[in-house]
């Protein structure tokens, strides 16, 4: 059984992971258009680990006793004027969605709901693996500047970019 105020803070997790899965869909839609199609197959697959995201979380509310609510969702921005900034929106984005686990872990404490805690461990490692990628990522971004067969080598690097063991969701 769920209280009411993990079920609450659980069913926000939800709509985070739901527009991160689209954010990061608009993200691959604009690399695509733009002719990045590595980029575009790295951030398809991005999406689509938030939403599993999302559904293991629903999943879990669902097993519990709650009921989790598929939220209505905001436009995400379509339009970026460069990688970096790409990069740089999804690591700050990813920040937030670290600070968001973290208050979630913090509630189970105080609520003393100790299975949904254990549940977000997965969610905690998981935030470390994606802020870590989406930083070397940047960083080679940065050292790359605007030189254009650096970013043709980048684009290739992420068309062969396999996710770790944990991405599945
Ligand atoms: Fe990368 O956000 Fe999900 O957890």
């Amino acid at each position: 059984m769920l209280v009411e105020r993990i079920e609450t803070a659980l069913n926000a997790q939800i709509k985070i992971e739901a527009e991160s899965s689209q954010f990061y869909l608009a993200m691959a839609s604009w690399a695509e258009s733009e002719g990045m199609n590595g980029t575009a197959k790295f951030l398809y697959l991005h999406s689509d680990e938030e939403r599993e995201h999302m559904l293991k979380l629903v999943k879990f509310v669902n097993e519990r006793g709650g009921q989790a609510i598929i939220p209505a969702l905001s436009q995400p921005t379509s339009n970026f004027d460069s990688l970096n900034q790409v990069f740089e929106k999804l690591l700050s984005h990813e920040e937030f969605v670290t600070q968001s686990i973290n208050e979630l872990v913090h509630i189970c404490f105080e609520e003393k709901d100790y299975t949904t805690q254990n549940f977000m461990q997965w969610y905690v490692s998981e935030q470390i693996e994606e802020e870590a990628l989406a930083r070397t990522i940047l960083d080679k971004l940065n050292m790359i500047g605007n030189d254009k067969g650096g970013l043709y080598l980048f684009d290739r690097d992420l068309e062969m970019f396999v996710p770790h063991e944990g991405d599945e969701g």
